[in-house]
């Protein structure tokens, strides 16, 4: 970064990257090498999710790392930017889990991050459709004591929004395997419907009761989602999804980018939790959300000119709520 640059406090007054660093494709071309195959986007349609996805170098990985002991220790100024900030939200007494939604508005390596271009073309992709940045996470298990994140699906938590046509982005900061608390997937699990919210930092297995037995006896078919650091998985709204504990020597750290299609309107008129999103930007019902807070990270057809026609992608209407 330019020496003399001194970036305002909220980054969010930054609608396109601050520094350089990741390379931006220039051309329709330069996207390509970036392009999921046909192969995987069928693979996302069918399970709800894939994962083996690089997005950031090991050099970038560090700067994110450095980055994240700042976030974890935040002053209070800074600390207001967040939508949501807990430093343990595990809610076993002896586990920790540092859960932050907002770090992108905090420091330049994750405000630069939602411009991943290999983010950006697999998120099109998977989504079939030009999007915004929603928000972004942080979910980091210390070593030894790390807490668990329950079984759940994002979109019990996001009905403030409509319609369902969201994609979480999961980024390892740490290799991450079933020793240190990786995430698991329940293959298929997109195509049950939206379950009620039963918690995300309590008791494990508490999504049970809303599942029906045969549902729940898929969970012992659950997909440990093992993956070097920099290396991402992406999953559709519906898809559940959990960790367990971390009681390795290792840390887990991770960062989460969720973002929705271009359109995506507020919905938060009958939401029952108003006061988890005291902190949240402002959304109103049936407004478009396209403030500051929400960035375009993806047009498609002004990137990718002719090569548009050629992507594969996911047809919207058979994934996502749209018509
Ligand atoms: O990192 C975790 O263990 C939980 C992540 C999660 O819930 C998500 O990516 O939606
Ligand atoms: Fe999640």
């Amino acid at each position: 970064m330019n020496q003399s640059f001194q970036p305002v406090r909220d980054l969010s007054h930054y609608s396109s990257p601050i520094a350089d660093m990741f390379e931006q494709p220039k051309t329709a071309a330069e996207w390509e090498k970036y392009m999921l195959t046909e192969h995987q986007v069928a693979a996302f349609r069918e399970h709800g999710f894939i994962n083996g996805i690089q997005i950031l170098t090991e050099e970038q990985v560090g700067i994110l790392n450095e980055e994240l002991v700042k976030l974890q220790s935040v002053n209070e100024e800074d600390r207001k930017l967040f939508y949501h900030y807990e430093s343990n939200e595990a809610e076993d007494p002896g586990k920790v889990l540092f859960h932050a939604i907002g770090g992108w508005r905090v420091t330049p390596g994750f405000h630069d991050l939602i411009w991943s271009p290999a983010y950006r073309m697999a998120t099109y992709q998977l989504l079939g459709h030009p999007f915004r940045l929603f928000h972004d996470q942080l979910f980091c298990k210390p070593a030894l004591h790390g807490g668990v994140v329950a079984w759940h699906q994002d979109f019990s938590y996001w009905t403030f929004t409509k319609p369902m046509h969201h994609l979480t982005c999961w980024i390892g900061l740490d290799d991450a395997t079933t020793e240190n608390g990786c995430l698991y997937y329940v293959p298929h699990s997109h195509k049950w419907g939206l379950l009620p919210i039963t918690g995300l930092t309590g008791d494990m297995t508490a999504i049970k009761e809303v599942l029906t037995d045969e549902q729940f006896a898929i969970f012992e078919k659950k997909i440990p989602n093992e993956l070097p650091k920099g290396y991402a998985s992406f999953h559709h709204p519906l898809t559940i999804h959990g960790s367990y504990a971390n009681y390795s020597e290792r840390p887990r750290r991770a960062v989460v980018l969720n973002a929705m299609a271009d359109g995506t309107l507020g919905n938060s008129a009958n939401y029952e939790r108003l006061d988890a999103l005291h902190n949240f930007p402002a959304m109103e019902q049936d407004q478009v959300l396209d403030s500051r807070f929400f960035p375009l990270l993806f047009e498609g057809d002004r990137e990718l000119g002719a090569l548009i026609n050629e992507i594969p992608r996911i047809d919207p209407a058979c994934l996502y709520n749209v018509e």
